[in-house]
Formats: structure tokens, sequence, C-alpha cells
């Protein structure tokens, strides 16, 4: 078997020379589904994990813009649609000078597992671009957001392409995108998710990845019999993920002592509360990427170019983006008597660091633990075509209800000799799903 995977990965590098992350994200995939590939005939000839590491359609563009000097400036602009089988291509665009098309197709890949997990139609995609918001102002902001949506607007649709926000891009910039986009094709659809509240956003939208994530955690603890009530917490990130988290922990009784930037990580030994949490919004707005601010408002310790994974807790959520954690942090977790680690980001380990924790602690890969906020951007894609909102408790009852089912799924694939295993359990249950999808589509 490994060497069938091992002449599977190469022909797959020799095809996309110096992809990183996306090798990585197809190795962790393709070790996972290749039992269930390799002995299912339907499957292998009609060469399915060769065409799911193929994006169906990848778009590059020019994305002028002119500064508030007046000066020109030029980015470069992403879509990468890959795999529409169950459904229009889904996933968020990504502002961040880290975005290439490496980047992105590691993005997109994951994203047709994940979105094949939560149970709803959507296919997978990732867009972007290298554009970074640090220290610009909200007019420049517009203006690309404008520039980049003029070319982007003529590739996707509600029932084409839907994409949502992602790191660098919140309400605000998806605010920006969507009136561009109804300008120019004079219609008001649901294109895109992470909408404000006004004008077809979903309640429990902001909030979704981090309440699914504990959500998942619930389901993890529970096979331990444990809940997550007094449990110590670390966090990376200072976002919307790490604020829906923190906020969803709280609630339940667990206590979060870390929250990072690029700058260092926060140990607040008090643990974080309502304030706090709220207060991690204005720093996130403030544009500055900066976390330390915290530890001077609130009087915590502030550790400068460290991250949370020294700290001593009973579970970690990486929170904030790719390979955020390293063996070595694993290492360091697990030995301060680390049990679980919920990866909240996508990719957020090394798959150095993925491999150790699978084997020492109970490890939920992001493509099941985050996928609580694709699953809300599906459900507001429903209210969009419902013309219809639903409620906050019934989105969050909703959102509830698929986590508890993306954890079913994984429990389902991924057990062997009574261990739960939830990265084949995440890679194999969203692999058949859309595997079966297109067998029965033929060859296209
Ligand atoms: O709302 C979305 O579709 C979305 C946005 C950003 C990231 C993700 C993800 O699943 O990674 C989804």
């Amino acid at each position: 078997m490994e060497a069938k995977i091992n002449e599977f990965m190469e022909a797959l590098k020799a095809r996309t020379a110096g992809e990183a992350e996306f090798h990585q994200a197809a190795q962790e995939v393709v070790e996972s589904v290749w039992e269930t590939y390799d002995s299912n005939p339907k499957y292998k000839n009609a060469k399915i994990l060769e065409k799911m590491c193929e994006p169906e359609r990848t778009i590059m563009f020019r994305v002028p813009w002119i500064n508030d000097n007046g000066e020109v400036e030029i980015n470069r602009g992403y879509r990468v649609e890959f795999n529409s089988a169950i459904g229009p291509y889904k996933g968020g665009l990504r502002f961040h000078p880290s975005v290439t098309l490496s980047a992105l197709k590691f993005l997109g890949f994951e994203q047709t597992f994940k979105n094949s997990l939560t149970t709803l139609p959507m296919g997978g995609g990732k867009g972007g671009s290298d554009f970074n918001a640090k220290g610009r102002s909200d007019n420049e902001i517009m203006r690309f957001c404008q520039s980049f949506m003029t070319e982007l607007c003529k590739h996707i649709g509600p029932n084409t392409d839907v994409p949502a926000g992602d790191i660098g891009v919140g309400g605000r910039e998806i605010g920006y995108l969507f009136g561009q986009y109804k300008r120019i094709r004079n219609e008001f659809t649901g294109v895109l998710t992470g909408k404000p509240l006004e004008f077809g956003g979903s309640l429990i939208r902001p909030e979704a990845t981090g309440f699914g994530a504990v959500y998942f955690a619930q389901h993890m603890v529970a096979e331990n019999k444990e809940t997550l009530e007094g449990k110590t917490v670390a966090l990376s990130g200072f976002g919307n993920v790490t604020w829906g988290a923190a906020l969803k922990l709280v609630e339940l009784g667990a206590k979060v002592v870390t929250v990072s930037g690029p700058d260092g990580y926060v140990y607040d030994k008090e643990g974080l509360d309502a304030e706090k949490i709220d207060y991690l919004l204005d720093l996130r707005a403030s544009n500055n990427d900066v976390v330390a601010p915290y530890a001077e408002k609130f009087g915590a310790e502030f550790f400068a170019g460290k991250k949370p994974w020294e700290a001593k807790v009973d579970m970690a959520f990486p929170c904030a983006i790719q390979n955020e954690l390293n063996e070595e942090d694993a290492k360091l977790l697990v030995t301060n008597g680390c049990k679980y680690v919920v990866e909240t980001s996508n990719m957020g380990c090394t798959a150095e660091a993925m491999l150790y924790l699978v084997d020492n602690c109970a490890f939920a890969p992001g493509k099941a633990a985050n996928a609580g906020g694709v699953a809300v951007s599906g459900l507001e894609m429903s209210q969009n075509s419902l013309r219809f909102n639903w409620t906050a408790e019934e989105v969050d009852a909703k959102l509830s209800r698929i986590m508890k089912d993306i954890h079913d799924t994984c429990v389902k694939f991924g057990t062997k000799d009574g261990k739960i295993n939830y990265v084949n359990g995440a890679n194999i249950g969203g692999f058949v799903k859309v595997a079966e999808a297109m067998v029965a589509q033929g060859c296209v």
C-alpha cells in the first residue's frame, strides 16, 4: 500500500511542482482513503482520486487599484473551483500576504471534503488575494474589493460558485464585494455568504466556526465520559473564530487561558470573561494585528514571539492559520497533560504534529471540527433561496445537529480496534459521498 501511495503522490507532485501546502493536504487525504479507493474498482476505474486532486477550474487575475496617495497598486486575485459534484463551489475568500496558488489549492481541496461532511449540498472552492489590509484605510479596502469583484463577478453566481469571507475578509469586505456584484450584474442574489444581517446574512454565522468546534469537542470528550466543564483551554488567534470558540467554551464552564497574535501570546490565569471576549472584536477591528494590548488592558501576562502551546492546559484549539502548531509544540502540549487537540484553523497542525497527536491524544482535524462555519454559510444560502430568515435558535439548533452528524460520521468511518481516528474518519466520510456523486455523473 505504501508503495502505491508513494507512486500516486510522486505523480501528483511532478505535475504541481512547488505547491508544498497542497501536497501536505493531499498526502493526508490520500493516506486515509487509499484502502477504500484501491479496493473499489468503481472508484479506481473512473480515476476518482486523480480527478479530485485536479481543480475543475482555476482563475487567476490582476487586481489593480489606486491607494490614498493616488498611486497604482497591483495584487493578484484567485478563485480555485475545485469540485462541484455535490453542489455549487463553496468556500471562503482569503486576503492575506501568505496567499499563493498553493495555499488556495490546499484550502479548496480540503473544502471539498469538509463541505461533503456538513450533509449540505455544497461543492468545494477557495479564493482570495495576497492583499494585505494592515495599515490600509477603509476607502482603500473598498477600492480593492471593488476591483477584485469586477473580475470575480464573471465567474460566480448563486448556482455556480458562492464565495464567503475568511482571513482578512469579514462583514465589511463582504459588503463591498456584494455591492459591486449587484451593481455590475444588476441582481440581488445569494452569491456571497457571511453577509451582514441587513441584506441576507444569517444569525449565528459570525459565531458558527467557533461554536461548531466546541460542539464537536463536546462529543469528543463525551466519548471519554467527560464534559467541558472545568477544562482549561488554550486558544490561538484573536479573530472571529477564536471569539466564537471562547464564547461557547466559557458558556459551558471551561476556562480559556490563552489567545495569541503574530506578536506573541497572552496568558490570562483568571480566564476570559464576557468583557474580555468582547474586547477581542475591538482589537481585531483596529487593523493592527497585535494582541499585546489585551495583556496591558486586563493585567495578563504577555509572551512576545511565543506560541500558546507551552501553556499547561487540558485542551488546545488552534484557531489562527495553517501550520501554526508543529511537532515540538504537540509534544510540549502532551507532556504538559493536554488530552484533546481540536484543530479549528484549516490544517493548523503540521503533518508531523498531526501524526504525533493522533497517537498521543484525541485529535480532531479541521475539516471536521471547523465545518460549522461553512455549514452555517450553507444555511445562509438556504435562507436566501427561501427569501426568509431563521431565528438564532433555529440556526444554532441546526448547527448543533450538523456537528453531531459530522462527529458520528468520523466515528463510523474512523473507528478501528475500538479506537477513533478522527483524521481517517473525516477523510473517508467526506470522500465517499463525493466519490459516489462523481461516479454517478460519469466522466466529466
Ligand atoms: O463561510 C464559509 O463558507 C467559509 C468561510 C471561511 C472559511 C470556511 C472554511 O470552511 O474553512 C468557510
